[in-house]
Parts: C-alpha cells; structure tokens; sequence
C-alpha cells in the first residue's frame, strides 16, 4: 500500500465519521427534515444521472475490470479509468460473507451506509431498490455493474454492509482524461 493511498484511505475515514456526526446532529451535511425527502435526495439513487456518472447498458462497455472481495477488502482497491469510458465492474466474492459494492461519493455512501445500517437494525434484507450504483454479492457469488464515467475526478466504492467500510473495504476509481 503507497503513503498516498494510505492517506486517502485516512482522509475518507475521517470523512465518514464526521457525516455521521453531522447527520446525528442535524448539522448541514443532512438539511432534511424527513427521511422520505432524504431518500429522494440522495444522490446516485434516482437511476439516472448523477454527479459521478451514470449506469451503463451492456452495448456500451468499453472493457471489464474485474474486483475481487476478500475477508473486509477489496483488490484491487485502486483502479484507473478514462473519461468517457463504460466499465463493467465483475465484482467476486469468494469469501465466506455477504459483502456489498456501491460507487459513489462521499455524500452517496454516507447516506447509503445509514440505510444499510437501518435495514440490519430492523432485520430487513439489504438489498437494492433504486439507483444502479450498487450491489449485493452474496459469499460465492459474482455480480456485475456497468457504470458510465463521464465526470473527471474520483469516486469511491465501498462495501456498506455495517462495519466493513469502517474495517477497510473501500476502494476508488479515478477517472481522467
Ligand atoms: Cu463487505
């Protein structure tokens, strides 16, 4: 691991902590009164466009990049992609727990981590209603993600099942010219 991911790993750490804290708080990073209106809001889950890009169809894949999940990683957990480009992410898990890939930013996972953390809090299954920019890959299992990236600068993907992102399991694609 390189200083400069170690540090950015660090950094979205930190991040993340303070979302939480704002979003407990009732500070500026949440701003909504009700959880329907918060729902709505949250970026990446409209199923169109979204600050990062937007989902793909199998006719527009420029080429795979392959993921594999591990025990509370993923590998690789960098990944380079030009603008412009259609991937199609091969997410594996040959681990023996569920795991979960979501892309997005920083605002799109804290808030999809909050209801990952409401549906295991209620027993519910986690599963994905809305959006494209996430999914469940059971243990033994491969799924995959078509993403279009047509906005330059980075998104991450983590694994929101409640613990994981916090354990490590996060990686980040960054997309460039
Ligand atoms: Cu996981």
């Amino acid at each position: 691991m390189d200083f400069t991911h170690f540090h950015s790993r660090a950094c979205r750490l930190a991040l993340a902590a303070f979302a939480v804290v704002a979003v407990a708080f009732g500070g500026p990073a949440s701003g909504l009164a009700h959880e329907d209106e918060a729902m709505e809001a949250m970026p990446g889950m409209s199923g169109g466009a979204t600050a990062f890009g937007h989902p793909g169809t199998a006719d527009q894949v420029s080429r795979d990049v392959v993921i594999t999940m591990g025990d509370m990683s993923f590998s690789p957990s960098a990944v380079r992609v030009k603008l412009g480009e259609t991937i199609r992410f091969v997410i594996r898990n040959p681990s023996a727990i569920d795991h979960e890939f979501t892309l997005g930013d920083a605002a799109t996972q804290a808030a999809h981590r909050q209801e990952m953390a409401e549906a295991a809090e209620k027993g519910m299954p986690m599963h994905h209603h809305h959006g494209g920019n996430a999914v469940m890959v059971a243990a033994g299992q491969t799924q995959a993600l078509i993403w279009h990236f047509d906005v330059a600068g980075s998104v991450d993907y983590d694994c929101n099942v409640p613990g994981h992102f916090e354990s490590g399991m996060l990686g980040i694609v960054t997309v460039a010219p």
